[in-house]
């Protein structure tokens, strides 16, 4: 088994609905360990004036190779409703990339791991930052912790704490 933590976003239709969608998707092939509080996020690149995101994080085990996992989780995006095709980093009614997992380094086409955008964009290091503290990036060995206090986080509000994802309880409760 290995453990992976995978960011989720959506800004079209019932944003946090989808999310927990996706939440309960995933469980069909991954044990959901953790999930971070839900936030609201600025957009970051994309069309000028597209909605806000809702952004969270999750830890999961499984046992997924990274490949596998990567098209499963396409699987879980197209029953959300999401469709290829559209402007680069465009509206989305859900997506779920991987961060990280374990400490896999891999640089391909098709799949880079950890997420190459990963340590630049608050709206994946505020909610990975709760349930990742102290997890290093496998590349430059730093905290996500560490990462997270450098960036500006006036993007990110808090909506709604851990628990949000309702009936689908992950292993591990947060208390923050
Ligand atoms: N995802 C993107 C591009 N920009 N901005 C926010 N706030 N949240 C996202 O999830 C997001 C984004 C590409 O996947
Ligand atoms: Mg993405
Ligand atoms: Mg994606």
């Amino acid at each position: 088994m290995a453990t992976a933590y995978l960011s989720l976003g959506a800004n079209v239709g019932n944003r946090e609905g989808n999310l927990r969608m996706a939440l309960r998707l995933l469980s069909r092939m991954c044990r959901l360990e953790a999930v971070s509080s839900l936030f609201e996020t600025q957009p970051v690149g994309g069309p000028e004036g597209q909605p806000l995101f809702y952004n969270a994080a999750c830890r999961v085990e499984t046992g997924l190779e990274p490949k596998a996992l990567l098209r499963f989780l396409k699987d879980v995006e197209h029953e959300i409703g999401r469709r290829p095709g559209g402007p680069e980093w465009g509206p989305r009614p859900i997506d779920v990339d991987i961060l990280l997992y374990d400490d896999a380094i891999v640089e391909e086409e098709e799949l880079a791991l950890p997420h190459p955008r990963l340590a630049e964009r608050a709206f994946v290091l505020v909610p990975l930052a709760e349930i990742a503290a102290d997890v290093r990036h496998p590349a430059t060995g730093r905290p996500v912790e560490e990462l997270r206090q450098e960036i500006d986080d006036s993007g990110i509000k808090l909506i709604a704490p851990p628990g949000w994802e309702g009936e689908i309880r992950p292993r591990e409760r947060l208390r923050l």
